[in-house]
């Protein structure tokens, strides 16, 4: 475009006269006047925020805020790691006493030389976690592993010594708040079996949950999770 082109002014506006000649008028830029806007839009952003303002931003962040603990439940996420501690800490028993009846010469269920019988040992004092137990539960509620904890065996005659530094208690139980949360075992001093029981906390992990690990162990109670060697976990 030549600098020296002559503009032609309509009432919409002025026009160079080449646009004109092609059919497509292009109005003129006006420096000053956008100038003039551009500094109307930088005053606007520096005013802030009105107070309607404000409460909408406070009531959207409520209502992520809501929608956020009734997605999570953070009480529910804190059963269920309690519940896979649980799990874990069974597992953990059940491979040290399995390993301790494969490797130890004549092994002993309850560190007396008797049967068992319906005698059940729990790692809280009242523990009442194995609802198929009728018997009398052992004093022995301690977490030493040398046959006086409260799974009486043995452990530190394993061969190599106790794979076990202390037996692991109930996330929830222990002596001094609740009698409501503890493990479980009992055993067949003949047939040489033996049962671990727990009680899971969250809807996700207990009987009729997504992850149902109660009902669903092989065992002889639908809510109670039960693992061992003993055939039925019937103990
Ligand atoms: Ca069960
Ligand atoms: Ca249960
Ligand atoms: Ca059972």
């Amino acid at each position: 475009m030549l600098v020296d082109e002559p503009k032609v002014s309509t009432s919409w506006g002025s026009y160079k006269a080449f646009d004109l000649f092609l059919g497509y008028p292009q109005p003129t830029f006006d420096f000053a006047g956008s100038r003039h806007k551009i500094n109307r839009m930088i005053t606007n952003t520096k005013k802030g925020f009105t107070l309607i303002e404000l409460l909408i931003v406070i009531a959207i962040i409520a209502i992520l805020a809501t929608a956020v603990v009734l997605i999570l439940n953070p009480a529910q996420l804190f059963a269920q790691a309690r519940d896979s501690q649980r799990i874990s800490d069974l597992a953990t028993v059940r491979g040290a006493v399995v390993l301790y009846l494969s490797t130890v010469s004549s092994p002993d269920l309850d560190s007396a030389g008797g049967t068992c019988g319906t005698n059940y040992w729990g790692s809280v004092t009242g523990a009442v976690e194995n609802l198929t137990v009728t018997g009398t539960q052992s004093a022995n509620t301690a977490r030493t592993v040398a046959g006086s904890g409260w799974v009486p065996v043995d452990l530190a005659s394993v061969p190599g010594g106790s794979p076990l530094s202390a037996l692991p208690q109930d996330p929830l139980g222990d002596e001094a708040s609740s009698t409501a949360s503890a493990y479980t075992y009992s055993c067949d001093n003949t047939n040489k079996w033996f049962e671990l029981n727990a009680n899971m906390e969250s809807s996700r992990y207990a009987s009729g949950g997504g992850d149902d690990v109660e009902s669903t162990d092989g065992g002889s109670a639908y809510s109670i999770y039960e693992v061992g060697n003993d055939p039925g976990l019937d103990l």
